[in-house]
């Protein structure tokens, strides 16, 4: 039986939800981020060494890394809706898609949220001042500008197609809804952003997505409170 060690409030609830997509048999273990850190618990340190989730296991099998298991479960169980054919335009879309998923969009997110938790973190007052003219540096130097020519980017793909890599969904636009849903909840799309705005409620609309979320469990995304 395939497995797929779930943390909380998390990336690996996409992985769900393809899973979902797929109609594979499967079955979840949960895990709980620490209270106070957010860090996932030991327990997935037995599971890979990275401690990481979403990781899964499929036998003897272990496979960790979102793209690696979105790319292990499609070769696997896809019957030809979710993966593009190969050598088309389509599918060299959805190459870039899936890696730009984790390797450009997703750190942005990631420095945006230690931004919001450095300028949060109690120190003392004298320390406040440098901390947020740090944090200012780096959104103004560097993150905010980033981060609207990656949404800019985004925008602009959606309005040539309902999917990323065409009209129709891929397992690349799974890949790709983590780091958008995060960035939803810091900024609202709606208003700059009518495209991914739409997309994101075409997500959440599909059944599979719905499944996924009842049995995933709460699904909080985390840094609702940081600016970009
Ligand atoms: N690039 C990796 C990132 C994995 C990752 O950082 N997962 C987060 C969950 S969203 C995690 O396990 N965080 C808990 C921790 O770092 O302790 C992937 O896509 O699988």
């Amino acid at each position: 039986m395939l497995t797929i060690h779930h943390l909380g409030n998390s990336r690996s609830q996409r992985i769900l939800w393809l899973l979902e997509e797929l109609g594979v048999d499967y079955e979840i273990k949960r895990y709980e981020r620490d209270k106070s850190t957010s860090l996932a618990p030991p327990a997935l340190l037995a599971i890979h060494p990275l401690g990481k989730s979403p990781v899964i296991t499929d036998g003897e099998l272990t496979v960790a890394e979102s793209g690696a298991i979105v790319e292990y479960l499609v070769s696997k169980y896809d019957d030809g809706r979710l993966l593009p054919p190969d050598g088309s335009s389509e599918r060299r879309a959805y190459t870039y898609w899936l890696h730009y998923a984790e390797g450009t969009f997703a750190p942005l997110m990631i420095i945006s949220l230690i931004m919001g938790r450095i300028e949060t973190a109690p120190m003392p007052f004298f320390a406040k001042p440098i901390a947020k003219g740090i944090v200012a540096k780096v959104r103004g130097g560097y993150l905010g500008q980033n981060i609207k020519r990656n949404l800019d980017f985004m925008e602009s793909m959606l309005n040539k197609s309902l999917w990323f890599c065409g009209d129709e969904l891929t397992a690349a636009d799974i890949q790709m809804s983590f780091a958008l849903e995060a960035e939803s909840v810091r900024t609202s799309l709606q208003d700059d952003y009518g495209k991914l705005a739409e997309y994101l409620e075409r997500i959440k609309a599909r059944p599979a997505y719905q499944r996924a979320l009842e049995k995933g469990g709460p699904y909080e995304l985390l840094g609702a409170s940081t600016k970009k």
